[in-house]
C-alpha cells in the first residue's frame, strides 16, 4: 500500500485522519523528528486549535525549515485547518507568531455581530472562481458538495489577489464574509475544512491529493453552476449510552431523562435498549447525519478511566463514520479506581485520541460557572473548560445544558432571568426561568441557564448543547422560548435539543429561532423518521441542508 507521512505535532483528533487515509487506500507513516521529513514523499500537516500554540510547538520542535524545504523541493504537501493557516504570513489570533509565509495574507477573526463564532458546520469550497467556466475540479472539490469547517479565524477572500500569484482558491461564504476554504498551487493543497470529517466529499479530496490528481473533469451533475453557497442547517443524531442491567452497552432514551421502561403503573423497569452504539452511529451517518453525539449517561463509575467502554465505541465508530463525533459524560477531574488522580484534560485527551472531535461537559460546567461568579468572574485557568480549550481549541469544548422550567408569576418574584412564556405554568404563571441541573437532571441548582451560558462562553467553551428536561422525549417539538433566550445571550453556536418528534419540528426550530444546529434522539432511535427524511423536509421548506454523498 502506498504511504503518506503525517506530522503529529499537535494535540487533536488525528485518529480520524488516519482512518480516512486508510479508507482511501493509503497507510500512514509518522514523522517523529525533523530529520524524518527528508524521507517523506507526500506530507500532510494537520492541525486544530490555536494558531500560536500550533506554530510555536512546530517551530520549537525544529520542523519549520524541513517543511519549507519539502515544499520547495516540489514534493506533494497538504495542510489541513491550522495546517492551511500555517502557510500564511500570520494570524490576528497570535499577533507575534509568524506563519510559514508561503502564501501572502493574514487570518482575521470572523465578525460576530450577526453570526455565531466559531464557524462550525458544513459549507462550500467553491472553485468556480479559480476555474471559472471550466469543467475541471480541483482535487475532486465540487461546488455542489459541502465540507466540514470548524474555526474562528479565516483568510478573507479578495478576488484576484491570490490568483495573481498563481494560487487557485476555493471559497465559502459565512454571513457576508467570503473566505478561503481551500487553496492550491503546484505541489501544495491546503484546506480550511477537515476532509477527514467531510463524508464522501472529503474522502474524495483526500484521495485525489494522495493519488496526485490535481484536476479532474466534472460530471454534468456537479458543474459549477450548481453552486449554493453558505452554511447548511446541521442535523445531529444523539445517542445516550449506558450499560443495561445485563452489563451490555446500549443506546437508550429517556422520557424527561427517565430511561427505564414503564409498565403502565410504575416506572423502574429495565433500561430501554434501542440498539448498539457503533451500529446506530453508522446507520445515522449513512442517513446523512451531519454529526453524531454520544452521551455516556452513567459515566461507568466503576471502571478504570483508560478502559472506559466509550473509548472503544469511539475507536470503532471513527473507522466508518466520517463526520464529527462528540462525546459527553464524566468529563471532570476524577480519581481512578486505583486511587490515581485523573484530570478532565487527561480524560478528554483519551477521547480525542480515540476519535472524538469534541467533548461535551455537563455537571462540571455548572459547578465551574458557579465558582466563576463566586470569585468575581475571575478565570482560574484550572477548570475542565479552560484546560481543554487551551490545549485543543474552544471548538473542541461543548457544554451540555440540562435545564428545567421553574414557573413564576412575575419577574420580580425571582432573582433569576425570566422569560415570558406562551405556555403558562400549572397555576397560570406567565413567566418562567430555566434552572440548571446537574447529575442528569437529578439535582437542581439556584443558577439559571443564562448565567451558565455566559460564564462558559467567557471560560472558553465553543458551543452549547441545549437540552430541555421538560421537552426531552415528549415528541412535542423544541422549546423555542428557551433557545431564543440563549441565542440572545451568547455568540458561540447553539445546538437545539429535546422534543423533536417529526420533521416539522426541525423546520420550526430553524425558522423560529437562530439556532445553529438541531439534534434528535428518540425520533431516530424509534425508527419513526430517518435523518434523511428530516433533511428532505427541510430542503422542501427552502432551508439549505447537506445532501448525503455515496
Ligand atoms: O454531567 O458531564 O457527566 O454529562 C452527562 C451527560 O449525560 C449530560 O450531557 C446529560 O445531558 C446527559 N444525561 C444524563 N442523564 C441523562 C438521562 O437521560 N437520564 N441524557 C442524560 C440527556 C438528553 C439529550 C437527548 C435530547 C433529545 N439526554 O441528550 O438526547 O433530549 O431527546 P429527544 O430528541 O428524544 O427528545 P456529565
Amino acid at each position: 500500500m502506498p504511504s503518506v507521512h503525517l506530522l503529529d505535532y499537535v494535540a487533536g483528533n488525528v485518529r480520524s485522519l488516519v482512518n480516512a487515509i486508510e479508507e482511501v487506500g493509503f497507510t500512514v507513516e509518522w514523522i517523529k523528528s525533523p530529520a524524518d521529513i527528508a524521507n517523506a514523499e507526500r506530507l500532510i500537516l494537520p492541525g486544530v486549535g490555536h494558531f500560536g500554540f500550533c506554530l510555536s510547538q512546530f517551530a520549537k520542535a525544529g520542523y519549520t525549515e524541513p517543511i519549507k524545504k519539502h515544499i520547495q523541493d516540489g514534493k506533494p504537501f497538504m495542510g489541513i485547518c491550522v495546517g492551511l493557516q500555517a502557510l500564511f504570513d500570520g494570524s490576528t489570533e497570535s499577533q507575534n507568531i509568524p506563519g510559514l509565509r508561503i502564501i501572502p495574507g493574514r487570518l482575521e477573526r470572523f465578525q460576530d455581530s450577526d453570526k455565531s463564532v466559531p464557524h462550525i458546520g458544513w459549507n462550500s469550497a467553491n472553485t468556480a472562481k479559480g476555474l471559472a467556466g471550466s469543467d475541471e475540479s480541483l482535487y475532486g472539490l465540487r461546488s455542489d458538495s459541502k465540507y466540514y469547517y470548524v474555526h474562528s479565524y479565516a483568510v478573507l477572500y479578495e478576488e484576484g489577489l491570490l490568483e495573481k500569484d498563481g494560487w487557485v482558491v476555493a471559497t465559502a461564504r459565512y454571513g457576508d464574509e467570503e473566505f478561503v476554504g481551500a487553496i492550491a498551487k503546484d505541489n501544495i493543497l491546503a484546506t480550511q475544512f477537515h476532509p477527514e470529517k467531510s463524508g464522501a466529499a472529503g474522502l474524495r479530496v483526500l484521495r485525489a491529493f494522495l493519488e496526485g490528481r490535481k484536476s479532474e473533469m466534472l460530471s454534468s451533475t456537479s458543474s459549477p453552476t450548481a453552486v449554493k453557497e453558505g452554511l447548511t442547517r446541521r442535523v445531529i443524531a444523539c445517542l445516550d449510552v449506558r450499560t443495561n442491567d445485563q452489563g451490555d452497552l446500549v443506546v437508550t432514551k429517556g422520557d424527561q431523562y427517565d430511561v427505564r421502561e414503564k409498565d403502565g403503573v410504575s416506572t423502574g423497569g429495565a433500561v430501554r435498549n434501542l440498539g448498539k452504539p457503533v451500529d446506530k452511529a453508522k446507520q445515522y451517518y449513512e442517513q446523512g447525519a451531519d454529526e453524531v453525539t454520544f452521551l455516556n449517561i452513567t459515566s461507568f463509575r466503576n471502571c478504570p478511566v483508560a478502559d472506559t467502554p466509550m473509548l472503544e465505541v469511539l475507536r470503532r465508530t471513527s473507522e466508518t463514520v466520517f463526520v464529527p463525533l462528540t462525546i459527553g459524560g464524566g468529563i471532570r477531574d476524577t480519581v481512578d479506581t486505583d486511587g490515581t488522580k485523573v484530570s478532565a484534560l487527561e480524560i478528554a485527551t483519551l477521547y480525542f485520541k480515540s476519535g472524538a472531535d469534541k467533548v461535551s461537559i455537563g455537571s462540571d460546567a455548572v459547578t465551574a460557572a458557579e465558582e466563576f461568579y463566586a470569585t468575581g468572574k475571575k478565570l482560574s485557568g484550572k477548570t475542565a473548560i479552560e484546560t481543554i480549550s487551551e490545549a485543543y481549541g474552544n471548538q473542541a469544548v461543548v457544554i451540555s445544558v440540562d435545564p428545567k422550567r421553574i414557573y413564576v408569576s412575575s419577574p420580580s418574584s425571582t432573582t433569576h432571568h425570566t422569560v415570558k412564556t406562551a405556555f403558562v405554568g400549572p397555576n397560570g404563571e406567565e413567566y418562567c426561568w430555566y434552572q440548571c441541573t446537574i447529575k442528569g437532571g437529578r439535582e437542581g441548582r439556584d443558577f439559571d441557564v443564562r448565567q451558565l451560558v455566559q460564564a462558559v462562553e467567557a471560560m472558553g467553551a465553543g458551543e452549547i448543547l441545549l437540552n430541555c428536561i421538560d421537552k426531552d422525549g415528549t415528541n412535542s417539538g423544541f422549546d423555542l422560548e428557551l433557545i431564543n433566550d440563549v441565542k440572545d445571550a451568547i455568540k458561540i453556536p447553539v445546538i437545539a435539543s429535546s422534543g423533536a418528534g417529526k420533521p416539522e419540528h426541525f423546520a420550526e426550530v430553524f425558522e423560529g429561532t437562530r439556532t445553529d444546529a438541531a439534534l434528535g434522539a428518540g425520533i431516530f432511535h424509534r425508527g419513526e423518521f430517518t435523518v434523511k427524511q428530516v433533511k428532505e423536509h427541510l430542503r422542501g421548506r427552502g432551508l439549505m441542508v447537506r445532501r448525503f454523498e455515496e
